[in-house]
């Protein structure tokens, strides 16, 4: 499958997207939207990989929507099109995704970084919803993700001030999980991606759903359904493997299964 807005690159099992549109600073237009969608299918299928790494440029993960093409648009384009309603799709790959941020990770590039599994941070990097300048709001789940991952003040805060939140404040805000150097920023996210590839692959999408899922229930939902799906593991030879291999004192040997 070839691409025009961005690169895809499987190194082992790790899948790597680079978003580039550097013209733009990555903006995210729909035809970034569509092939990444078209990205994220082809990753999900692939048995042959285990995680994926979504990065931008080190100036820019993404400085937003594409503003230039929502510029002429009404309700009824908006509204009647659901615009945007494509990135809920993304959400829905089974297969761990790792935001990996250098410099501005703005309006729209702040939502899809987090809609991702979570955010590794070049120490350049620089998070906000700045929609509110162009007298509009975030659309694709900004103010949503952002106060539950940051709290009601900072959220409330970045939203109604369109501020710029650095690495380490959104380190502290339990936004991203770690800052690393810049340079550093993806070979990182690729050995992280690695240790997660490397998991049993039913395990991996288990402790994933079951983590999602504490941002939709109840406590007592939350705590039942991952209990349910901990006595299901019980049925995957990779538990049987899994648990054999730590008392032989060798790796296991996956099978998926
Ligand atoms: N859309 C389109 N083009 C952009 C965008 C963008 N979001 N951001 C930057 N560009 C373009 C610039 O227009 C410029 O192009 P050109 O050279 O042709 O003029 C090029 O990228 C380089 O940008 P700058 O010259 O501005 O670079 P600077 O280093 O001076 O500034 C900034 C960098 C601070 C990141 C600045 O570009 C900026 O403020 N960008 C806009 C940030 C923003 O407002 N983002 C939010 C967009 S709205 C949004 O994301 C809503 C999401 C929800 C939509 C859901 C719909 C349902």
């Amino acid at each position: 499958m070839s691409y025009e807005t961005i690169l895809v690159e499987q190194r082992g099992a790790v899948t790597l997207v680079t978003l580039n549109r550097p013209q733009a600073l990555n903006a995210l237009n729909s035809q970034v939207l569509s092939e990444l969608l078209g990205a994220m299918r082809a990753f999900d299928a692939d048995p042959s990989q285990g995680c994926a790494v979504l990065t931008g440029s080190e100036k820019a993960f993404a400085a937003g929507a594409d503003i230039k093409e929502m510029q002429a648009q009404g309700f009824a384009d908006m509204y009647g099109h659901d615009f945007f309603a494509g990135w809920d799709v993304f959400t829905r790959t089974r297969k761990p995704i790792i935001a990996a941020v250098s410099g501005f990770a703005l309006g729209g590039g702040c939502e899809v970084a987090m809609m991702c599994d979570f955010i590794l941070a070049a120490d350049t990097a620089k998070f906000g919803q700045p929609e509110i300048k162009l007298a509009v709001t975030p659309g694709m789940g900004g103010s949503q993700r952002l106060a539950r991952a940051v709290g009601k003040a900072k959220a409330m805060e970045m939203c109604l001030t369109g501020r710029m939140m650095g690495a380490e404040e959104a380190e502290r805000a339990g936004l991203v999980s770690r800052v690393v150097p810049a340079a550093e920023l993806v070979e990182d996210a690729v050995k992280t991606a690695a240790t997660i590839a490397s998991m049993a692959p039913l395990a991996v999408k288990a402790n994933k759903e079951m983590v999602n899922a504490a941002f939709e229930t109840t406590l007592a939902q939350g705590v039942a359904f991952e209990r349910r799906l901990f006595h299901a593991m019980f049925g995957t030879a990779d538990q049987s493997e899994g648990m054999a291999a730590f008392v032989e004192k060798r790796p296991g040997n996956w099978t998926g299964k």
